[in-house]
Protein backbone atom coordinates (compact mmCIF):
# COMPACT_ATOMS: atom_id res chain seq x y z
CA UNK A 1 0.00 0.00 0.00
CA UNK A 2 1.42 3.32 -0.66
CA UNK A 3 1.56 6.22 2.12
CA UNK A 4 0.57 9.13 0.12
CA UNK A 5 0.24 12.49 0.50
CA UNK A 6 0.02 16.39 -1.68
CA UNK A 7 2.20 18.78 -1.13
CA UNK A 8 4.23 21.46 -2.73
CA UNK A 9 7.95 21.24 -3.00
CA UNK A 10 10.77 23.39 -2.16
CA UNK A 11 13.14 25.14 -4.56
CA UNK A 12 16.50 25.14 -4.62
CA UNK A 13 17.96 28.38 -3.70
CA UNK A 14 15.18 27.83 -0.66
CA UNK A 15 16.51 24.59 0.30
CA UNK A 16 19.74 25.89 0.38
CA UNK A 17 19.19 29.05 2.73
CA UNK A 18 17.23 26.10 5.04
CA UNK A 19 19.92 23.73 5.25
CA UNK A 20 21.97 26.40 6.62
CA UNK A 21 19.88 26.04 9.83
CA UNK A 22 20.96 22.29 10.42
CA UNK A 23 22.75 21.30 13.14
CA UNK A 24 23.25 23.01 16.89
CA UNK A 25 20.49 20.92 18.60
CA UNK A 26 21.07 17.47 20.48
CA UNK A 27 18.06 15.35 19.45
CA UNK A 28 17.41 16.38 16.16
CA UNK A 29 17.49 14.41 13.25
CA UNK A 30 17.61 16.81 10.20
CA UNK A 31 15.55 16.04 7.72
CA UNK A 32 17.77 15.76 3.79
CA UNK A 33 17.57 19.32 2.01
CA UNK A 34 16.32 17.14 -1.02
CA UNK A 35 13.42 15.83 0.95
CA UNK A 36 12.00 19.38 2.74
CA UNK A 37 8.35 19.74 1.50
CA UNK A 38 5.35 21.75 2.38
CA UNK A 39 2.30 19.17 2.95
CA UNK A 40 -0.55 20.13 1.74
CA UNK A 41 -2.82 16.92 2.55
CA UNK A 42 -1.79 14.06 4.35
CA UNK A 43 -3.85 11.07 2.65
CA UNK A 44 -1.50 8.04 4.34
CA UNK A 45 -1.77 4.67 3.09
CA UNK A 46 -4.21 3.68 0.88
CA UNK A 47 -4.72 0.11 -1.41
CA UNK A 48 -4.78 1.25 -4.80
CA UNK A 49 -8.17 2.02 -5.87
CA UNK A 50 -8.25 4.80 -3.52
CA UNK A 51 -4.69 5.94 -4.43
CA UNK A 52 -5.71 6.42 -8.00
CA UNK A 53 -8.89 8.04 -7.14
CA UNK A 54 -6.98 10.44 -5.09
CA UNK A 55 -4.56 11.06 -8.18
CA UNK A 56 -7.87 11.51 -10.64
CA UNK A 57 -9.72 14.09 -8.00
CA UNK A 58 -6.31 16.21 -7.33
CA UNK A 59 -6.43 16.52 -11.30
CA UNK A 60 -9.70 18.00 -11.35
CA UNK A 61 -7.93 21.64 -9.66
CA UNK A 62 -7.91 24.24 -11.23
CA UNK A 63 -5.94 27.66 -10.01
CA UNK A 64 -3.17 29.70 -10.46
CA UNK A 65 0.12 29.38 -9.47
CA UNK A 66 0.77 32.31 -6.72
CA UNK A 67 3.91 33.02 -4.03
CA UNK A 68 5.05 31.80 -1.10
CA UNK A 69 7.79 33.40 1.24
CA UNK A 70 8.65 30.77 4.70
CA UNK A 71 8.77 32.89 7.89
CA UNK A 72 10.49 32.50 11.43
CA UNK A 73 10.71 29.24 12.79
CA UNK A 74 9.07 27.52 15.62
CA UNK A 75 8.71 23.78 16.96
CA UNK A 76 5.57 21.33 17.34
CA UNK A 77 4.80 19.61 20.25
CA UNK A 78 5.27 22.08 23.30
CA UNK A 79 6.75 21.02 26.66
CA UNK A 80 7.58 17.25 24.52
CA UNK A 81 8.93 19.05 20.83
CA UNK A 82 8.53 16.57 18.45
CA UNK A 83 9.82 18.59 15.42
CA UNK A 84 11.32 22.21 14.40
CA UNK A 85 9.59 23.44 11.15
CA UNK A 86 9.91 26.92 9.17
CA UNK A 87 6.91 28.58 8.84
CA UNK A 88 5.12 29.57 5.93
CA UNK A 89 4.04 33.60 5.48
CA UNK A 90 0.15 33.98 5.66
CA UNK A 91 -1.66 32.99 2.32
CA UNK A 92 -4.55 32.74 1.57
CA UNK A 93 -4.20 30.74 -2.06
CA UNK A 94 -2.41 28.62 -0.17
CA UNK A 95 -5.10 28.19 2.19
CA UNK A 96 -7.58 27.91 -0.42
CA UNK A 97 -5.27 25.03 -2.70
CA UNK A 98 -5.19 23.02 0.88
CA UNK A 99 -9.02 22.99 1.31
CA UNK A 100 -10.02 22.20 -2.05
CA UNK A 101 -7.66 18.92 -1.42
CA UNK A 102 -9.30 18.31 1.59
CA UNK A 103 -12.60 18.45 -0.51
CA UNK A 104 -11.25 16.36 -3.07
CA UNK A 105 -9.54 13.66 -0.46
CA UNK A 106 -13.15 13.36 1.40
CA UNK A 107 -15.07 12.92 -1.66
CA UNK A 108 -12.53 10.01 -3.03
CA UNK A 109 -13.48 8.46 0.08
CA UNK A 110 -10.95 9.60 2.67
CA UNK A 111 -12.29 10.56 6.29
CA UNK A 112 -11.79 14.04 7.14
CA UNK A 113 -8.27 15.45 7.90
CA UNK A 114 -9.53 16.50 12.47
CA UNK A 115 -6.25 18.70 12.62
CA UNK A 116 -6.36 22.16 11.48
CA UNK A 117 -3.67 23.19 8.51
CA UNK A 118 -1.15 24.53 9.81
CA UNK A 119 1.22 25.27 7.08
CA UNK A 120 5.15 24.58 7.72
CA UNK A 121 8.04 23.02 6.64
CA UNK A 122 9.80 19.73 8.92
CA UNK A 123 13.24 20.97 9.18
CA UNK A 124 14.04 18.44 12.14
CA UNK A 125 12.41 15.22 13.94
CA UNK A 126 13.42 15.79 17.65
CA UNK A 127 13.64 12.46 19.43
CA UNK A 128 15.14 14.20 23.01
CA UNK A 129 15.46 17.75 22.56
CA UNK A 130 14.00 19.21 25.62
CA UNK A 131 11.89 22.86 25.39
CA UNK A 132 15.02 24.36 27.04
CA UNK A 133 17.07 23.16 24.42
CA UNK A 134 14.76 23.69 21.54
CA UNK A 135 14.27 27.53 22.77
CA UNK A 136 17.81 28.10 22.89
CA UNK A 137 18.61 27.10 19.38
CA UNK A 138 15.71 29.47 18.50
CA UNK A 139 17.05 32.41 20.04
CA UNK A 140 20.70 31.69 18.63
CA UNK A 141 19.27 31.38 14.97
CA UNK A 142 17.00 34.71 15.72
CA UNK A 143 14.96 35.40 12.77
CA UNK A 144 14.65 33.23 9.38
CA UNK A 145 12.84 35.06 6.33
CA UNK A 146 13.27 33.20 2.69
CA UNK A 147 12.96 34.72 -0.90
CA UNK A 148 10.02 34.71 -2.00
CA UNK A 149 8.98 32.03 -4.02
CA UNK A 150 6.63 31.04 -6.28
CA UNK A 151 4.59 28.18 -6.36
CA UNK A 152 3.50 26.57 -9.97
CA UNK A 153 2.39 23.02 -9.15
CA UNK A 154 1.63 20.35 -6.51
CA UNK A 155 2.67 17.05 -6.06
CA UNK A 156 1.28 13.62 -4.79
CA UNK A 157 3.97 12.29 -3.15
CA UNK A 158 4.82 8.60 -1.81
CA UNK A 159 6.99 7.92 1.31
CA UNK A 160 7.97 4.99 2.55
CA UNK A 161 4.79 2.61 3.27
CA UNK A 162 3.71 2.79 6.56
CA UNK A 163 7.14 4.31 8.27
CA UNK A 164 6.57 7.47 6.11
CA UNK A 165 9.45 9.62 5.88
CA UNK A 166 11.67 10.37 2.48
CA UNK A 167 13.31 9.82 0.18
CA UNK A 168 9.91 10.79 -1.31
CA UNK A 169 8.78 9.96 -4.64
CA UNK A 170 6.72 12.14 -7.12
CA UNK A 171 4.05 9.75 -7.93
CA UNK A 172 2.17 12.72 -9.88
CA UNK A 173 2.63 16.35 -10.45
CA UNK A 174 0.02 19.21 -11.34
CA UNK A 175 0.19 22.22 -12.96
CA UNK A 176 -1.30 25.68 -11.61
CA UNK A 177 -2.06 27.60 -14.38
CA UNK A 178 0.42 30.72 -15.13
CA UNK A 179 -1.33 34.42 -13.75
CA UNK A 180 -4.44 34.93 -16.10
CA UNK A 181 -4.19 37.27 -19.02
CA UNK A 182 -2.45 40.61 -18.75
CA UNK A 183 -5.59 43.14 -19.15
CA UNK A 184 -8.13 41.26 -17.46
CA UNK A 185 -7.92 44.32 -14.56
O1 LIG B 1 5.10 17.83 6.34
P1 LIG B 1 5.61 17.06 7.49
O2 LIG B 1 6.91 16.36 7.17
O3 LIG B 1 5.64 17.82 8.75
O4 LIG B 1 4.32 14.24 9.69
C1 LIG B 1 4.02 13.78 8.40
C2 LIG B 1 4.61 14.64 7.32
O5 LIG B 1 4.51 15.95 7.73
C3 LIG B 1 2.54 13.94 8.15
O6 LIG B 1 2.44 13.89 6.74
C4 LIG B 1 3.63 14.45 6.18
C5 LIG B 1 4.15 13.54 5.10
O7 LIG B 1 4.50 12.29 5.62
N1 LIG B 1 1.75 12.91 8.78
C6 LIG B 1 2.13 11.67 9.13
N2 LIG B 1 1.12 11.00 9.69
C7 LIG B 1 0.07 11.83 9.72
C8 LIG B 1 -1.27 11.73 10.17
N3 LIG B 1 -1.74 10.60 10.72
C9 LIG B 1 0.47 13.07 9.14
N4 LIG B 1 -0.36 14.10 9.01
C10 LIG B 1 -1.63 13.94 9.47
N5 LIG B 1 -2.07 12.79 10.02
Amino acid sequence: MPRLFTGIEIPADVAESLSMLRGGLPGARWVQPENYHLTLRFIGDVDDVVAREAAYMLGQVRREGFELRLDDLSAFGGRKPRALVANVAPSQPLMDLQAEHERLMRRAGLEPEGRKYTPHVTLARLRDSSSRQVAEYLSARGMFRSLPFQVSRFVLFSSRASTGGGPYIEEAVYPLAAYAAIGTR
